[in-house]
């Protein structure tokens, strides 16, 4: 495997970095998970312009302009010959010393990997998730604005870890005032006498590139989509609740804290809109 190391592609034995640099001393810097889709990067610009946004906002400069850093992930896929697959773009901070001092560090590293990915189970979307509600509160927006998506994925993590325990695969998380912002990698919806609903990005959510795609799909097909604030009680009363993400795609939910979502199978409105985002992701 081929991996695109700083400014040029490496073989995989020979893809090292130091363990001075602050990505791994700190979790400082900044990534995206990319999809490929019969042979095509899906939304790398999207992804791209997210990644300088995120850099942007944690003072992180990107050590390559936005043109350059895609044409080298498409060159990183080509050099794998991943058809369908998933990309892991990084930027860290880079090498400094063992002080959390960021500006000592001289130049942001540049890792892209492209690999295959493993998808979902057929069954998660067949039959459905199990969720429950985490204890851990999403990062407050004055701390580690949950719109970065930074190398620091440890709230999420430890929301995770809580669905795990729990015999789940995911969890919802709330924001400091009780709202629903998202899953530990996914954004939220939900479906309510027909009409979709999903928080607004600043209840505390990644600003999903699948959720925006997911919303344009859906009002394209004349649903109506209301960006809402939502209560752990908009999720219990709910006809359908379903997932979106990169890996994830659109995915049902029929089971939230034990309670029995819709008729327990994923809804019609989520497996239509999973029909839909299927079928443009490859046109
Ligand atoms: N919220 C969070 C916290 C995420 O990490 C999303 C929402 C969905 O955003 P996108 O732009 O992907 O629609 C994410 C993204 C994985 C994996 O391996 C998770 C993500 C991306 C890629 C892979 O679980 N999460």
């Amino acid at each position: 495997m081929k991996i695109w190391l700083d400014d040029k592609l490496v073989d995989q034995e020979d893809a090292k970095v130091s363990v001075f640099d602050h990505g791994l001393l700190y979790g400082d810097g900044v990534f995206e998970g990319i999809r490929v889709y019969a042979n095509k990067i899906f939304e790398l610009k999207a992804h791209i312009d997210r990644l300088f946004v995120s850099a942007h906002a944690i003072r992180l400069k990107i050590p390559q302009d936005p043109e350059t850093l895609a044409a080298n992930v498409q060159a990183t896929v080509d050099a794998n010959n991943i058809t369908d697959g998933y990309i892991r773009l990084v930027v860290t901070r880079g090498v400094g010393t063992l002080g959390l001092n960021p500006l000592v560090c001289e130049k942001g590293q540049v890792i892209i990997i492209a690999d295959n990915i493993k998808l979902y189970p057929k069954e998660y979307y067949e039959n459905g998730l199990k969720v429950i509600s985490a204890n851990t509160v999403r990062n407050h927006p004055l701390s580690l604005p949950p719109q970065v998506k930074s190398l620091n994925y440890l709230n999420n993590i430890l929301a995770k870890l809580e669905a795990l325990d729990r015999g789940v695969f995911e969890a919802i998380m709330y924001n400091h005032m009780g709202y629903v912002a998202e899953a530990t990698g996914d954004n939220v919806f939900i479906v309510r006498d027909g009409i979709i609903y999903t928080p607004p990005t600043s209840a505390g959510s990644l600003e999903g590139i699948t959720r925006r795609v997911v919303i344009e799909l859906a009002e394209k097909s004349n649903y109506t989509v209301i960006e809402k604030d939502l209560v752990r009680y908009d999720l219990c009363s709910a006809d359908e609740i379903f997932l979106t993400g990169t890996a994830a795609e659109v995915i049902g939910v029929v089971d939230f804290d034990n309670i029995k979502i819709g008729d327990g199978k994923p809804g019609p409105i989520t497996m239509d809109l999973l029909k839909k985002f299927e079928t443009y992701v490859r046109q």
